[in-house]
């Protein structure tokens, strides 16, 4: 019997043997008819695990914490195209950071669409939406093509590729082959010698320079390397704003400064690099363009230099790189632990910073939405225990903090996840507490709460002649009425808490750390007055 005459599965059971053969075997789901199919086999199978998410951009957001940590994509269920439409703030995300991962979108049965066309978006337009936030998609066209579909994702995934495949339920349920070996993974390029010499005789001629890395540059055996590297020539190792992978860092570990998002930041801190070469990394664009300003932050003299893309081996690269440079033998430098007194007073970032550096176990890891908070925390916890940082925003859309706390979870489940959640990033996925609560997720979110979407006082700033009148306040303030974190969160089942001032939080945090499981402390925070000057500055030099 061949593989296309053995009918001796669905659809939908090809499609789960494609994937776990490959190895991806956790499902973040958020199903509804058309996937009933799907649910019933899993429900069947000990090889999957199934997590069910309220929202369809905790689905994603979680997948893509999941992938980041585990090195290996996770799966998506999700339901026709208004709840794939849900998904794709956080997919967008997830996609900028490289991040592996599958969609299992289910569609109306083929022979059913015209009749309800809606629920594909106007005739059947699915997967065109779908295409717009993935690498690859593709429509299943039998029963049989549902397995296959599942072997070429799973090798294309890996590569750091969202692939979403769209599922009509009659091939769910239609007898299928079972699915084809999946294709051997291509290698990746490797990064021109050309390339490695230019990088080698920047590094000697004597100009400021810096190594900016990200993706898995940040991470392990690569990050040593650079380590190394820098130590020999003078480099400086910097991290690009929104690491893709995730970042090692903490003691022990050859220290990375972060690029700073906020535009006039950025300028000060790489105004007197004169070369930067990229390994990995995106350039220093500004996110979003501004009146009178260049679109990149770096000086417009500095040389910069893209010597190695994700697409590429950049492990093979660092290590050319380091043989051109004679960098093999030498020590990597390493960030020593911080010591640090528990902190009193005022509660803001600094202080919580310092709570976590001192308390943060070895090996956690750090999931940071803070957004105008996360600078100073960054800071304070340069020499925290070891641990893995990892930031949701690669794309820009806010909401991926709960979420990918909860996917880092799930993925390492021996590990603490500290989540920094600012307050109004942290409601656009807020039901991500509750698969926390169902999963028991070890992760402690820590809300940053200043009743405001307060880095858009700075956008405004740049765009406004007069001052803020009460209506522009409106629709940035999160007051009228103020959000009760605690009551969300214990209404989602997660147990939670309130610290008001920094001995508070150091009691609460120790406390949420010394449990299993998630917990959640609100954390009362004013805007820092150094944000107000620089507001005032924005807002006088625009
Ligand atoms: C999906 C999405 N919607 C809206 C925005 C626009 N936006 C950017 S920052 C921001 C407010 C962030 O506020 P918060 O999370 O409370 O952080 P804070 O600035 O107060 O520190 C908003 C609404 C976005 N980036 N992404
Ligand atoms: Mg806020």
């Amino acid at each position: 019997m061949t593989l296309e005459e053995d009918r001796s599965m669905n659809g939908a059971q090809s499609l789960f043997k494609s994937l776990v053969d490959a190895g991806i075997s956790t499902c973040f789901a958020n199903p509804g008819t058309s996937e009933m199919q799907l649910v019933y086999e899993i429900g069947m199978t000990e090889k999957v695990r199934a997590v069910l998410c309220l929202q369809e951009d905790v689905v994603t957001g979680a997948a893509d914490g999941y992938a980041r940590m585990k090195g290996a994509p996770a799966f998506t269920l999700l339901h026709v195209a208004s709840g794939f439409a849900n998904s794709i703030a956080m997919l967008h995300n997830a996609g900028r950071a490289h991040t592996p991962m599958i969609n299992i979108v289910g569609a109306n049965a083929s022979y059913h669409q015209p009749n309800y066309p809606e629920h594909e978006l106007i005739n059947g337009r699915l997967p065109d939406l779908a295409r717009a936030v993935s690498h690859w998609c593709q429509e299943a066209r039998s029963a049989s093509h549902l397995g296959q579909l599942g072997a070429e994702a799973a090798a294309l995934a890996k590569t750091g590729k969202i692939c979403t495949i769209v599922a009509p339920s009659n091939h769910h349920w239609d007898p299928a082959s079972p699915p084809p070996i999946p294709p051997s993974l291509p290698e990746r390029p490797k990064t021109a010698p050309e390339a490695i010499t230019r990088a080698a005789r920047m590094l000697a001629n004597g100009k400021k320079t810096s190594l900016v890395l990200g993706n898995i540059a940040l991470q392990g055996e690569a990050l040593e390397t650079a380590g190394r590297i820098a130590a020999k020539t003078g480099a400086v190792l910097l991290c690009e704003t929104f690491p893709s992978r995730h970042l090692s860092r903490g003691e022990g570990r050859p220290p990375v400064e972060l690029i700073p998002y906020e535009y006039e930041i950025c300028v000060k801190f790489l105004e007197s690099f004169e070369q930067l070469i990229f390994v990995g990394a995106l350039f220093p664009v500004a996110t979003f363009a501004y009146k009178n300003k260049p679109t990149l932050k770096s000086p417009a003299a500095c040389d910069l230099f893209a010597m190695t893309s994700v697409e590429q081996d950049i492990g093979a690269a660092l290590k050319a790189l380091a043989e051109a440079t004679n960098s093999t033998t030498q020590a990597a430098p390493r960030q020593s632990r911080t010591e640090l007194r528990v902190p009193s007073g005022e509660l803001a970032a600094e202080t919580i910073g310092q709570t976590i550096c001192m308390l943060m176990p070895e090996n956690a890891i750090l999931v940071d939405e803070a957004s105008t908070n996360g600078p100073p925390i960054f800071a304070a916890t340069r020499g925290a225990r070891a641990h893995d940082y990892l930031n949701p925003v690669n794309g820009g859309s806010i909401g991926g903090g709960m979420p990918m706390a909860l996917g880092a979870a799930i993925a390492c489940p021996d590990r603490k996840v500290v989540n920094l959640q600012a307050d109004g990033s942290g409601m656009y996925t807020v039901q991500a507490l509750w698969s926390m609560a169902r999963e028991q997720a070890d992760v402690v979110v820590v809300v940053i709460k200043n009743d405001a979407y307060a880095i858009l006082d700075l956008e405004l700033a740049r765009v406004r002649d007069k001052e803020k009148n009460a209506k522009m306040k409106s629709m940035m303030d999160l007051d009228n009425p103020t959000l009760d974190w605690v009551s969300l969160s214990t209404g989602l089942g997660v147990p939670a808490s309130r610290a008001r001032t920094a001995e508070e939080f150091h009691r609460e945090f120790e406390a949420a750390l010394s449990a299993k499981g998630p917990r959640l402390i609100e954390c009362q925070v004013a805007i820092p007055k150094e944000w107000l000057a620089l507001e005032e500055y924005i807002h006088r030099t625009r």
